[in-house]
């Protein structure tokens, strides 16, 4: 099994540690911390159940022990592929009490996906949950699995279940948890949005990660009274850390679970918990502001922070919302992979319209360059490159991924286009890479062609983004058939039974005899598919 690994170079991280940005902690450390302070204080609320940051950590104590029990032995890492259900926190806080480390795949993900992450991680652990809170039957991944993952050694299900483990009967002797890890060492990986091919797995260490959220609670005004509602898959990075529900836990409030993100869900959890903050992505922000602009039976006004990210917000788009909604706007441009930018609550307005905010830590080091690497005159646009005290030096396990994507000297290039305001915050411009935005879901092109070249009746195919007025932005394939032309519908249900994530299956279909080509015949992709999508923005 290969080791995992997230380094910095010594002097920086001694001077991470001097500037108190790592403070030696780890999550089941923090947890344990907050249930000294305060055992009785509800932790999370969600499917029906409250339970109090002591109920939270005995929880995942008894999961622990059996994990444990099972055969499961630190350092293994284990694919979590839960939605927002109180057993998400006892799973995960289970992993970190017995040093497994968690793999966060998301509910909309399928066998392929989680294929790819078992393999990638080399996990001997899959738990799920044996329905989705959307229908979905996760035992059918769970049972052709093992097939395609020789690592793996159990599977572990939330619900009934007779063919698995059901997390539920998890039990095993508390004298077997091992001592708190290396605050140092990797508690879990992320997934990468997947800007090209498949995507990366981002090892995030303990020290890094809980420096994120504690800097992020300072911006977000998050303290011991604040009330977070997880409305966007609890596993993604933004409602996990930003400053999200492990924010939350660690300053000591509530974090509620919104079984799913529409209003209709939401609205009432917010009346009935008080809830004080939470983050959307933007058509799910405007759809709010639309049901709220109608006129809601349900009393909003306990909310205090609304944070918008995840894509691009318009400064249109961020002034309806202000209109509509009565509470502060927060927009915040982070990654899985570290840098979070917000704008500051106490802004000026035109910032926290118009601007995508600025990095939350004085470590934070921002390159803003040109195509040749040179800094761009201030004010223009260039590519993005940063690292800092919680920014990845390295993928897990990737070594082509790694040389693109980072400097010799550690810089991550994030892929996006941004220019500085004279205020200093960030404007997103755009992306240098290939993939789409559909409403702050990633999804990259290059994935979704190889997925079309493999049908028998596709000759070649070109994915592209194409800008769309709900979504942000939606994906269009352009396929040149071999022989008779398939149907749209048929070519995206056929996506669908390959088992890929629903949001990856294109949106439109449009079938042509050929691509453009230049004189030379020979283009790159990448031109190929900006060719595509002018054609496609002349014809609308
Ligand atoms: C434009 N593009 C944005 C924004 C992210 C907080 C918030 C979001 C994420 C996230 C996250 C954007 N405007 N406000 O992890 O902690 C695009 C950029 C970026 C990519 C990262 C967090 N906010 N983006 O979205 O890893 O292109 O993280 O590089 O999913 O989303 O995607 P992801």
């Amino acid at each position: 099994m290969l080791p995992l690994n997230q380094t910095w170079p010594a002097e920086l991280a001694a001077r991470y540690r001097a500037a108190g940005y790592w403070r030696g902690e780890t999550f089941f450390s923090f947890l344990r911390d907050r249930v000294a302070e305060h055992p009785d204080r509800i932790a999370i609320v969600g499917g029906g159940q409250r339970w109090s940051y002591a109920e939270l950590a005995a929880r995942a104590e008894k999961a622990a022990a059996g994990f444990l029990a099972l055969g499961l032995r630190p350092g293994d890492r284990v694919v979590v592929q839960l939605g927002n259900i109180p057993e998400f926190f006892a799973a995960v806080f289970g992993l970190f009490r017995a040093g497994l480390v968690p793999v966060y795949a998301l509910p909309a993900h399928r066998l392929t996906e989680i294929t790819h992450f078992v393999q990638k991680s080399e996990a001997a652990g899959y738990l799920a949950a044996a329905r989705g809170l959307d229908g979905f039957d996760y035992t059918a991944i769970a049972r052709a699995l093992p097939e395609a993952a020789p690592t793996l050694r159990q599977v572990i299900l939330v619900g009934e279940t007779s063919e698995f483990v059901p997390f539920d009967s998890l039990d095993g002797d508390r004298a077997t948890l091992p001592a708190d890890p290396d605050p140092s060492s990797v508690a879990f990986l992320q997934i990468s949005g997947g800007t090209t091919g498949l995507s990366k797995l981002i090892p995030r260490t303990h020290d890094d990660y809980i420096y994120s959220f504690r800097a992020s609670n300072a911006l977000c005004d998050v303290t011991g009274d604040s009330v977070y509602l997880v409305a966007l898959p609890a596993a993604h990075n933004f409602p996990m850390s930003s400053p999200g529900h492990m924010g939350t836990l660690y300053a000591g409030g509530r974090v509620v679970l919104s079984p799913l993100p529409n209003p209709d869900t939401a609205f009432p959890l917010i009346a009935a918990e008080n809830v004080t903050i939470t983050g959307l992505v933007p058509p799910l922000a405007l759809l709010w502001a639309q049901a709220a602009s109608a006129g809601t039976k349900h009393d909003l006004s306990s909310l205090d922070v609304l944070l918008v990210g995840g894509a691009k917000l318009t400064p249109e788009a961020a002034r309806r919302l202000r209109a509509a909604l009565s509470c502060r706007l927060q927009q915040v441009f982070g990654m899985a992979e570290g840098l979070v930018n917000y704008t500051r609550l106490d802004d000026p307005e035109s910032q926290i319209l118009e601007t995508q905010g600025r990095p939350q830590s004085p470590g934070d080091e921002v390159l803003i360059l040109d195509d040749l690497g040179e800094p761009v005159p201030e004010g223009e646009p260039g590519h993005l490159l940063t690292r800092g005290p919680y920014t990845i030096r390295a993928y897990h396990n990737d070594d082509a991924a790694n040389a693109r994507s980072f400097t010799p000297d550690g810089f991550y290039r994030t892929g996006d286009i941004v220019r500085r305001t004279p205020e200093g915050n960030l404007v997103v411009q755009g992306r240098a890479g290939d993939h789409i935005n559909r409403a702050g879901e990633k999804i990259s092109a290059e994935e979704i062609e190889d997925h079309l070249l493999a049908h028998d009746a596709v000759f070649d195919a070109v994915v592209v983004s194409v800008p769309d007025e709900f979504l942000g932005e939606r994906s269009c394939a352009f396929v040149i058939p071999r022989g008779a032309a398939p149907k749209g519908a048929a070519l995206k249900a056929w996506m669908r039974g390959r088992g890929i994530a629903d949001f990856k299956v294109p949106d439109q279909v449009v079938i042509v005899a050929e691509f453009e080509t230049t004189a030379a015949g020979k283009i790159s992709r990448k031109e190929l598919r900006a060719r595509l999508r002018a054609r496609l923005l002349a014809d609308e």
